[in-house]
């Protein structure tokens, strides 16, 4: 871990930024002898080595629970490391676009992170009748956003589970002229998403999950 850091530290320094520590990284020797691009080179970075003395001698103050237990006494040591001088070091922090990405594709969003699937599903009435539907038939299993809206004065539930399965994966709660949100993990099957209402029994639609 320190040896990690030390080695991010002295490759900041090389890039001509300063460390998260204030301490900047001296160049060695040999900084003169790079034939290859990918050489080892050797620097010097100074870190700060502290360690606790007794009361009685100099240093700075350590409280424990308002306390004066110890002193803390630091100095500034030379510490050697190896820094490779390529530019495309695999270290470099610079990349947090290759992390977790959600197995779908990106919905109409701009290029940062790549955002979640969205399935929507609205609860409404039409022509005097409840009707749930579904924005698609079938989805490839994945990881979604549903959205639920529920459209008008009368409140529904939304239960999404796999098609005959004793247990909901997600619950929404009663909700009346309004939308919210869970994520869901679809996997391969059919999946039912229906409002548990009593009476609202019409109120259901299957999706199709596709490997
Ligand atoms: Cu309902």
């Amino acid at each position: 871990m320190i040896a990690v850091a030390a080695l991010l530290s002295a490759a900041m320094s090389l890039a001509g930024m300063t460390g998260g520590s204030g301490t900047p990284a001296a160049t060695g020797a040999s900084a003169s002898a790079h034939h290859g691009a990918s050489e080892l080179q050797r620097t010097y970075r100074v870190v700060r080595r502290c360690r606790l003395v007794p009361v009685k001698r100099a240093g700075k103050v350590v409280r424990r629970r308002g306390k004066v237990v110890k002193r803390r006494v630091c100095k500034r040591v030379r510490v050697p490391v190896r820094v490779r001088t390529t530019p495309a070091t695999p270290t470099t922090p610079t990349a947090p676009s290759t992390v977790t990405t959600a197995p779908g594709t990106t919905t109409s969003g701009t290029t940062t992170a790549p955002a979640q699937p969205e399935l929507v599903v609205r609860q409404f009435i039409e022509a005097g009748q409840l009707r749930l539907t579904l924005g698609v038939a079938s989805v490839p299993a994945g990881t979604y956003t549903v959205r639920r809206k529920s459209e008008g004065t009368i409140q529904h539930t939304l239960d999404v589970r796999p098609s005959g399965a004793g247990v909901a994966t997600a619950s929404f709660p009663p909700l009346a002229n309004g939308e919210d949100a869970q994520t869901v993990v679809l996997t391969a099957g059919t999946w039912t998403f229906r409002c548990t209402v009593p009476g609202h029994g019409v109120m259901t639609a299957d999706l199709t999950v596709t490997p």
